[in-house]
């Protein structure tokens, strides 16, 4: 079986992007570790606990794996950009989590084309599907599989169809022609570092890394706790996400659109002062299947306040006193820290 077969198999699938990587231990596992001791993991400990030690070896995943089948399923649609698209108003929302969570969407996906690889693989073998979630590093793998090139955004970019799409792998006993990594083509472009409102894309030990404990994604996703003050200016009106070093990458330039009904948007950049005033239930509703929900309730209204005060309308006063007197001291503080701001607009 050959890279070629594997492709037309993930056609089939739904994932315009595919192809095979050897399952070794690779060089570059090492810059992970580096990474996580400089602190640039800030407080993600499924990156710096025992799961850390995992990532060296797919092998750990599964013992008896020989191939690893990556694809790569677009989700940009046709609406603006975030770099093109200025309302105050409005809460910005990042592309990938407009429409249905694409872990499972992704995971269905790799499910059906495992079934369709055991009718064509004429022998038994053992396989593992992974989605974000295991502890692999997806763009290396992405990278030697041929499916892009590592940019210094650090996302993993294609020369057809740029950097929206996600990543999923099948690990297989099986083995298969792998393919090779592509030329890096970022050249001297240095657009999206440039472009970073929070200077979180940093040196790293080959080319550039990014820092979470400055990127914007970190605060408003991953972060539980309060954002930092110094930071909080920088995030503009993002609640959930950002798309900023993506939108300025002339790769994206011209990125394919999918029709794909998962991946159009439910709520496209919905009103802020709506959301300061939804209910735990209602957020519970609006965001139900998709990956906004991985913010929850709190720090949810903790992003919407800091937005509102990013955003220098001073309607915004009344939502936020509502927030400033929360029974949760983190959004009561982020929305005193955004009626400060705005008593300085
Ligand atoms: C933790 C994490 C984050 C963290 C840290 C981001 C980061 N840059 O590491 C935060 C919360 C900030 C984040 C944000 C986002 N994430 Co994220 N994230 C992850 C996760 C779970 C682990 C990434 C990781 O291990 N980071 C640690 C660093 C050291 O690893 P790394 O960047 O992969 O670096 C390795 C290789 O890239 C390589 N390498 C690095 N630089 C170079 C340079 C060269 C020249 C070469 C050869 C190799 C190389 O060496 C490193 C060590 O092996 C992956 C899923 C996964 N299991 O891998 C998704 C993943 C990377 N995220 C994804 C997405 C979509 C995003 C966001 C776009 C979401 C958003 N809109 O807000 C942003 C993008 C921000 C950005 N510029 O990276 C996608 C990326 C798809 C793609 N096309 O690249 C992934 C793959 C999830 C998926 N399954 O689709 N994310
Ligand atoms: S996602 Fe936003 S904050 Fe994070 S590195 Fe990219 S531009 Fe900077
Ligand atoms: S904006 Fe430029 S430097 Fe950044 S990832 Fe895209 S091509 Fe590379």
């Amino acid at each position: 079986m050959t890279g070629a077969d594997i492709r037309e198999l993930a056609r089939q699938c739904g994932f315009e992007l595919a192809g095979v990587a050897r399952a070794e231990p690779i060089a570059e596992r090492q810059w992970f570790h580096e990474w996580v001791a400089r602190g640039f993991a800030a407080e993600m400990r499924y990156l710096t606990d025992r799961r850390a030690g995992l990532r060296d070896d797919p092998r750990n995943l599964l013992a008896s794996v020989r191939s690893i089948i990556c694809v790569g399923k677009l989700y940009n649609s046709a609406w603006p950009y975030s770099t093109n698209f200025h309302d105050g108003e409005r809460a910005w929302i990042s592309r990938y989590a407009w429409g249905d969570d694409y872990h499972d969407v992704l995971r269905r996906g790799l499910e059906r084309m495992n079934e369709c690889l055991r009718k064509r693989a004429g022998a038994e073998y053992e396989s593992k599907i992974c989605v974000d979630t295991a502890p692999l590093l997806e763009r290396s793998y992405a990278r030697m599989a041929g499916l892009g090139w590592i940019g210094k955004n650090t996302c993993l970019i294609n020369q057809q169809s740029g950097s929206w799409f996600f990543l999923g792998e099948l690990l297989v006993s099986l083995a298969i022609e792998p393919d090779e990594p592509p030329p890096d083509r970022c050249g001297t472009c240095t657009r999206c570092i440039d472009a970073c409102p929070t200077a979180a894309i940093v040196p790293g030990a080959l080319g550039y890394t990014v820092d979470s404990g400055r990127c914007i994604s970190y605060f408003t996703i991953e972060l539980r706790g309060a954002v930092p003050e110094a930071s909080r200016a920088g995030i503009g009106t993002h609640i959930f996400g950002c798309d900023i070093c993506q939108d300025v990458c002339p790769w994206n330039r011209r990125a394919p659109i999918t029709d794909d009904r998962p991946f159009q948007p439910r709520h496209f950049a919905p009103p802020l002062e709506r959301l300061a005033e939804i209910h735990e239930d209602e957020f519970r509703a609006m965001f139900r299947g998709t990956p906004v929900t991985r913010a929850r309730y709190a720090g949810f209204l903790r992003n919407v306040a800091v937005a509102m005060g990013n955003s220098g309308d001073v309607r915004f006063r009344t939502p936020l006193e509502m927030l400033s007197a929360s029974a949760d001291a983190l959004v009561a503080e982020h929305a005193r820290w955004a009626l400060a701001r705005l008593r300085g607009a």
